[in-house]
Parts: structure tokens; sequence; C-alpha cells
């Protein structure tokens, strides 16, 4: 599993249940990087290790973490039960297995109960994960809020290159 741990603050965590998530999970590192953010990624099943989950989710923003990024799949109770452990914002990917299509991910991470919230992106969509933890950070960070302004520039001007693209 790829990590940037360097001289920066880790100021996300990306956790997921299996190393088998790691392939939808990777795009938030990515984008994150792209971003010029810190962060780092470990497994931590809540079911196959409830113990270093709770230790985990605890620890967290004690740690100095800023955003806590979830991706399971299935009965994907990681993003909610460690939500229920940190005061942090924990944002839920919901990750595709081979039945169901993800809506047995999806459901499990966002029908979270009153106090407890999951901000859920679309099944396998980790990349808008990373993204959000990165507006999240932005907020308090005028140089990323301006890498962000920047990065959706970037967009709206491929949206007109395909643009032109189509009207060819
Ligand atoms: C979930 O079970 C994990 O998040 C993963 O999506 C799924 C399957 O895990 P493996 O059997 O591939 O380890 O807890």
């Amino acid at each position: 599993m790829d990590e940037q741990r360097d001289d920066q603050q880790v100021r996300v965590g990306i956790v997921m249940g299996s190393d088998s998530d790691w392939p939808v999970m990777q795009a938030a590192g990515e984008v994150l990087t792209e971003l010029g953010v810190a962060w780092e990624a470990d497994v931590v099943s809540a079911h196959r290790m409830p113990t270093e989950m709770v230790a985990w989710g605890q620890q967290a923003h004690t740690r100095g973490l800023s955003v806590v990024i979830a991706g399971a799949g299935g009965a994907a109770h990681l993003p909610g039960m460690l939500a229920s452990l940190t005061p942090l914002p924990v944002i839920g990917v919901p990750v595709p297995l081979k039945y169901l299509d993800g809506m047995d991910s999806l459901l499990s991470i966002v029908q979270m109960p009153a106090g407890i919230p999951v901000a859920t992106v679309a099944i396998g969509n980790a990349r808008n994960a990373g993204i959000l933890a990165a507006r999240i950070l932005g907020t308090g960070d005028p140089e990323l809020q301006q890498r962000l302004v920047d990065f959706q520039g970037s967009l709206a001007a491929s949206a007109h290159a395909k643009g032109e693209v189509v009207r060819q």
C-alpha cells in the first residue's frame, strides 16, 4: 500500500477494511497528493480487528489528523464505527464488491443514526472523498483553498475542451 509520510504534518487518515479495498481507495491518496495534502493509509477492519479499530478511532485526533476517509465493502461498518469513536469529520467510501454492485456498502455507510454523521460519497468514488477532505482542510488554509480554486478552474477548462470536441 502506497503512503505519503513526509515532513508535512499528516492531516488525512485513509483507512479501509481490507487490502482488497486499496485499488478503489488509492484514488483518495492520489488526489490529496495532487493538492499538496499529506496523508497516511492503513487497514483497520471493523470485524477482523475491532480492538485496533477502537484504538485507531480514539487516537486519530490526538495524533494530529484532521479528517478521516474510511472505505469498506459489503457490511461496511468501519466508517460509521470510526465516526462514533472520533470527533473528526469522517468521509465514507462505499467500496463495490462482487455482489450487489456496492449498494450494500452504500446503504451500510449512509444510513447513520442522528448524532453520528458520515459524509458519504458515491459508490467507488474515493477521488471525491480526497477532494472533500481537502476542501474541509482548505477552510483553515488559504494556500490550499487557492489550490482548490485552481483545481476547479482546471475542471471547467476540461469541460469546455470536451464541448469543443462535441461541436466539431
Ligand atoms: C470488508 O470486506 C472490506 O472492507 C472489504 O471491502 C470486504 C472484503 O474483504 P476481503 O475478504 O477481500 O479481505 O470488510
